[in-house]
């Protein structure tokens, strides 16, 4: 799921970050984009809206951080107000104080009731609970044999009545009761799509068992038009919130989006798959990281807020905007990116670096190399290595315990950098410097590997 947002997400920060300094009509365009992204992806309109107006008046509200890019910080925004429209905080379910806890589950035919209801009691049981699964839906003969065959494979207890499902419900719960269950999860009957029996039969089992929590069992691969019926639903039962199921699909991720704004309750669990332990309780900031594609990159930029020493950061700023960006400078920056970790975990989680640098091999231990090259050099080399001659080269491979093909990769990667952020200098006049902050916050984004 998420494919195609996330690939978008990319495309959309990729070219936010080539930018310098962020006017409003720069945002107006990254907001623009956003919006069609989410409206392809089947998010409802209104949800784009309320999202794309908050990320606009934060952005544009924004007080800039000094040790963030412009860049950074919409990305941050966006990743904030994401998470917010995922829900803000991950589900927590309280245990009833008087046991059992019951959990109603509702929702269209092919939703995934019944499988959920079995992976529902499998994660109760992992969380040391003893759950009695209860098999409602008689309107399929071989719906509650389904449920008795997942409650097996659980290894949680089964029990159904053929007369009636609110009997059922009901007889359940006193078994329940009886027998000293913990939770008590009801698997109910689904139609095609929402019609009046299918409503008043779960109204009424809802009326007798009187659920701790109602939980609508809702089809990702449906998108937004699944919210629609979470609004009948809820209309009805008061939902406590919501199952996603089959986020293993091709979803384009509509409903995750949509449901919590239109319906007003967060996605409790979501369903990933057909095996049993495909199922967890659902964490908008994971899934936020997740459509933004960019791993944990919060947790970088908290990394690099704490971590980056702001006068290295102000001198490398001063010697680029005078054109002139020595191998000493080069080596600071490189010990400051050494300080927020190690190179290949900051590269996985930069946005939008390509997957093949994510992955290549620049390891501490080349790092560790390169500054031991260096540090073999001449205060006046590392100023002015067009000095350093076949002569000097074996010196400091000797220096550095390297060889000279290691001193001319580095002398030539250097030089390629030194070009590159010439071309920056206009970026960097003294004036911008302030409010575009930490501009060279991240000098591993920069690094040739
Ligand atoms: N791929 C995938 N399939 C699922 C998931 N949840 C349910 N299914 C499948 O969806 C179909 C309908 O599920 P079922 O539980 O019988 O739906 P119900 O009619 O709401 O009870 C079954 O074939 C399930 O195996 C999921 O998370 N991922
Ligand atoms: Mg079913």
């Amino acid at each position: 799921m998420f494919d195609s947002l996330s690939a978008r997400f990319d495309q959309i920060f990729t070219k936010l970050k080539s930018r310098g300094r962020l006017g409003e009509k720069d945002v107006n365009d990254i907001l623009r984009e956003i919006r069609v992204a989410l409206l392809e992806a089947d998010v409802n309109l209104d949800v784009v809206k309320i999202f794309t107006e908050r990320v606009k008046n934060r952005c544009i509200g924004a007080d800039l951080s000094k040790s963030l890019s412009p860049a950074q910080q919409v990305i941050k925004i966006v990743n904030e107000e994401l998470v917010e429209i995922l829900g803000g905080q991950s589900f927590k379910l309280n245990y009833a104080s008087k046991p059992p806890t019951v959990i109603l589950l509702a929702g269209l035919q092919g939703a995934g009731k019944t499988t959920t209801a079995g992976k529902l009691a499998l994660w109760f049981k992992q969380q040391g609970r003893n759950p009695l699964l209860v098999g409602a839906d008689l309107a399929r003969p071989a719906a509650v044999e389904q449920l008795r065959i997942l409650a097996g494979q659980a290894g949680v207890s089964f029990y159904s009545d053929p007369q009636d499902p609110v009997q059922t419900a009901r007889g359940g719960l006193e078994y329940a009761r009886d027998i000293g269950k913990d939770v008590l999860i009801v698997d109910t009957a689904g139609r095609l799509s929402i019609d009046y029996d299918l409503m008043e039969q779960v109204r009424q089992i809802s009326t007798s068992i009187e659920p701790d929590y109602t939980f609508l069992v809702i089809d990702a691969m449906i998108g937004q038009e699944s919210v629609e019926t979470a609004r009948a639903f809820h209309e009805t039962l008061k939902l406590d919130g919501v199952i996603l199921t089959k986020l293993d699909g091709d979803a384009r991720g509509g409903a995750a989006l949509s449901v919590k704004e239109v319906v007003g309750k967060p996605i409790a669990f979501v369903s990933t798959g057909e095996k049993q332990d495909a199922f967890d309780i659902f964490h908008p900031d994971r899934m936020a990281d997740r459509i933004l594609g960019m791993g944990d990159v919060l947790t970088l930029i908290e990394q690099a807020e704490r971590s980056y020493d702001q006068d290295v950061a102000a001198k490398g700023m001063a010697s680029l905007q005078e054109g002139r960006f020595t191998l000493e400078d080069f080596l600071e920056q490189m010990q400051q990116v050494k300080k927020l970790g190690s190179l290949q975990g900051i590269l996985g989680m930069l946005p939008g670096v390509p997957k093949e640098i994510r992955s290549a091999k620049l390891d501490d231990k080349e790092l560790s190399r390169v500054e031991a090259i260096i540090q073999s050099m001449t205060p006046q080399e590392r100023r002015d290595p067009t000095i350093i001659n076949g002569s000097r080269k074996l010196r400091i491979a000797n220096g550095s315990g390297s060889n000279t093909t290691q001193v001319n990769t580095l002398l030539k990667q250097f030089k390629e950098m030194q070009k590159m952020m010439k071309g920056m200098g206009p970026l960097t006049k003294s004036k911008s410097k302030k409010k575009r902050g930490g501009r060279v916050t991240l000098p591993s984004g920069r690094l040739k590997v």
